[in-house]
């Protein structure tokens, strides 16, 4: 029996040693040591012993159990750790590679106008009032004292959805709106960003879709000369502070007197670049305010032209064609 049991303390540890994976090692301890084992299986014959026999065999069998559990659990660490380092052998990670680029966005250069125009008036007393896109006639003509047969009112100059309702093709139309919600109280201090729509053709000085910025102030006492000076530290805030203006009388049906203002560029001369005026009486009788009592101003300039002035940009179809060679000169790193 003792003979037995050597022969397989031999043969374990041959297999124990030379086992490669944990799996292996798993079975090979439930084949000898479990209860089902090996081991006990011989163990069990130990009943045909004879009394002096039994303790040297239990002996020598509780040495080969510990002999071969010990030899079981180095191996199993010595796995592991051969594992562990396999695995960091192929997961590491080489911080000398050079990193992907990420692309970040850039702000569209008439968004870019439109938040700067808003600081800028925003800085100087003014709130931002919006309005819907499709308007009725009423507020886009109407309130605004367009005569029956102005140009404007054609079909073929406006997107009309029906004879009483089209696109807005200007942002005044939401200062009426505006007005007549405050109930004649002062001041009324807006601007107006928007989208506005226009039966042209696509050109590069024209589209039929473009946004504007109309501003409107009224109270007691509103003179030309605060036009005048509203519209100078917007336009020296906007094109830098040396920048030179000029007014020249203009006839808009909403303002008397109505004036369009230069600004001087040294390369290109005076550029038209905003529309004002003292608002209409009739205009703001419309709205709910007696001409008697208030007077007020209002500009209204595009966006687009702002920005084209800006950044030196020849065509209007630049800023919806969203080629990514024009939007990425907009990044800012
Ligand atoms: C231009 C000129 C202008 C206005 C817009 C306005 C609105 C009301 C009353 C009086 Cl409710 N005026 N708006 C006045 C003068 C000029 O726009 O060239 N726009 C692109």
């Amino acid at each position: 029996m003792q003979k037995r049991l050597n022969e397989l303390k031999i043969i374990a540890e041959t297999k124990i040693k030379s086992a490669h994976d944990l799996n292996t090692l798993k079975e090979l301890k439930v084949k000898f040591l479990g209860k089902k084992g090996e081991l006990t299986s011989v163990l069990r014959g130990m009943g045909g012993l004879s009394p002096e026999e039994r303790p040297q065999v239990g002996a020598l069998a509780n040495e080969i159990r510990n002999r071969l559990e010990s030899l079981i659990s180095s191996k199993t660490e010595e796995l592991e750790e051969e594992k562990l380092e396999k695995q960091l052998r192929e997961q590491t990670v080489d911080v000398t590679l050079p990193g992907l680029p990420l692309t970040v966005g850039a702000i569209h250069p008439l968004q870019a106008i439109w938040e700067q125009m808003e600081d800028i008036f925003i800085g100087m007393g003014f709130e931002v009032a919006e309005g819907p896109e499709v308007e009725t006639d009423k507020y886009n003509f109407e309130m605004l004292n367009f005569l029956k047969e102005h140009p404007a009112r054609d079909m073929q100059d406006s997107f009309y959805i029906n004879p009483e309702i089209l696109l807005r093709t200007h942002t005044s139309s939401v200062q009426p709106r505006t007005m007549l919600a405050k109930e004649g109280e002062v001041p009324v201090r807006i601007i107006c960003p928007g989208k506005v729509y226009r039966r042209d053709s696509d050109d590069a000085t024209h589209s039929h879709q473009f946004m504007q910025i109309e501003g409107l102030v009224v109270d007691r006492g509103v003179s030309m000369s605060e036009l005048k000076g509203v519209l100078l530290t917007f336009i020296q805030k906007m094109f830098g502070k040396e920048t030179e203006i000029r007014l020249r009388p203009s006839f808009f049906p909403f303002t008397e007197p109505s004036v369009e203002i230069d600004i001087y560029d040294p390369q290109k001369g005076w550029l038209e670049i905003l529309g004002a005026g003292m608002v209409h009486p009739r205009v703001l009788e419309k709205s709910g305010y007696n001409p008697e009592h208030y007077t007020g101003f209002a500009f209204g300039t595009g966006i687009e032209r702002i920005a084209m002035l800006k950044y030196g940009i020849d065509d209007i179809r630049h800023f919806y064609n969203n080629d990514l060679r024009f939007l990425r000169q907009f990044q800012s790193e």
